[in-house]
């Protein structure tokens, strides 16, 4: 894998709209579309953008992105699991403010969600450089290789390996293909690309993560920018439901242990009592019923649930009664009923005085800053337990998210951008 090191092409690139002191921030939200439509041409296949962790496409768009880094006088580099790290000039041991996001995205997600946060601290980073010369801290940015959770049902794993924090069990996870997390990562090769890991010294100023809100709450209150209080905690289990194959036509119904009927009357109740847990959310997102033929009795049901709610006993009471109830249904029809929890993410704060800091500068960029709680995981999350973090919310239209019609105006990526420079330039002496 070699990070390329040429200039951008004209067509992607345009001119910076940089110069000493002043900054057109439209043109360079609108340099940052350009690369945000470039990344979101990179994906497995055809169809919508679909860029799984440790893929070629992955590492196609860990190459561009590289090329921005250099750019912006960043020096790109891979860590030991994939995750590409821009290290900002360094004079000594100085400490590290780090910005960053994830370049994997969802099966058919948007061009934004997470790319936005890493195309903004690059360009925020040259800005910063630009402008402010050296700083009294390194700035960092941080393309992560993994965050969704969506090929290996558990997130966040590019930021808890940057933070040591990955464990056993972790690499054991497998895929839908039956490749392990561990497989995954050693067939992905990093021959060819500079190698840096953090110093263990390094201190860590903290994280602060650009992301789209992927709700519609900044868009009702009329505002591009909003900071996140936090992150509610959540909770991922793969379900299986074990019963009797057979055939379609000559199986009477009172003798047929059919394990998608079982499924089905989980998956209700996963609904009802969600519905029923005031500030839960629940979600089905996988299913895959075998042997999946028109005519044979569904013999096997293996799902996923997604569960998460701002207070973890709460939590804990939702994910306690549906794995009674899908043991109950287990004995009412003669199923067998396994499960196992992949992910389990504690609720977790941004921290009070950085909130505080990014308020008051999104407060003279937009008249207000509304804080709300994040429904969305993200690395900060990771990040939040271990040192300063904030969250800097975009608007997105329609608060549509992991979708292709997954939307963000050049005037709010503009203000984005203005808020997280000022956000930075907020700890210069
Ligand atoms: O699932 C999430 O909340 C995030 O998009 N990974
Ligand atoms: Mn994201
Ligand atoms: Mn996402």
């Amino acid at each position: 894998m070699d990070p390329g090191t040429g200039k951008g092409s004209p067509s992607e690139e345009g001119e910076t709209s940089l110069n000493a002191t002043r900054v057109d921030w439209l043109r360079e939200a609108e340099r940052i579309g350009r690369r945000l439509d470039l990344l979101g041409a990179i994906s497995e296949g055809e169809g919508a953008l679909n860029r799984p962790p440790f893929t070629r496409s992955l590492c196609r768009a860990m190459e561009e992105t590289a090329r921005w880094m250099e750019e912006a006088g960043l020096r790109p580099a891979v860590d030991a699991f994939g995750n590409l790290r821009g290290w900002g000039v360094r004079e000594n041991q100085e400490p590290v403010l780090l910005i960053g996001s994830h370049l994997d995205t969802v099966p058919g997600g948007g061009r934004f969600d997470g790319a936005l946060g890493i195309l903004l601290g690059i360009s925020a980073a040259e800005i910063l450089q630009d402008r402010a010369g050296s700083l009294p801290f390194a700035l960092d940015i941080l393309a992560f290789q993994e965050e969704e959770g969506a090929r290996f049902r558990s997130g966040c794993l590019g930021s808890r390996a940057f933070l040591g924090l990955l464990e056993e069990k972790d690499w054991n996870l497998e895929d839908s293909s039956g490749i392990s997390l561990r497989e995954a990562h050693d067939s992905f090769s990093i021959q060819g690309w500079p190698r840096m890991e953090p110093d263990p010294r390094e201190k860590l100023l903290g994280y602060c993560e650009a992301h789209i809100e992927q709700g519609p709450q900044l868009e009702a209150l009329g505002v591009p920018l909003g900071v996140a209080l936090g992150i509610v905690a959540q909770e991922r289990l793969l379900l299986s439901f074990l019963g009797e194959g057979g055939h379609a036509g000559c199986v009477p119904m009172s003798a047929r242990r059919d394990a998608l009927c079982a499924a089905a009357a989980f998956v209700a109740f996963v609904e009802e009592a969600s519905r029923r847990e005031p500030g839960a959310v629940a979600t089905v997102g996988e299913l895959h019923c075998l042997p999946g033929a028109v005519n044979v009795i569904p013999k096997r049901v293996d799902l996923s649930v997604d569960l998460r709610h701002p207070e973890e006993a709460a939590l804990d009471r939702l994910s306690q009664a549906l794995l009674e109830r899908a043991e109950e249904i287990g004995r009412d029809r003669g199923i067998e009923v396994g499960w196992r929890r992949t992910q389990r993410l504690p609720p977790v704060r941004s921290d009070p005085d950085w909130q505080d800091r990014l308020s008051s500068v999104i407060t003279t960029i937009q008249g207000k800053a509304p804080r709300l709680w994040s429904g969305a995981g993200h690395d900060a999350g990771v990040f939040g337990r271990l040192v300063p973090m904030v969250l800097l919310f975009v608007r997105c239209r329609g608060g549509v998210s992991h979708d292709p019609a997954e939307l963000v105006s050049p005037s709010d990526t503009a203000r984005a951008l203005e808020a997280l420079v000022g956000f930075v330039e907020g700890f210069l002496p």
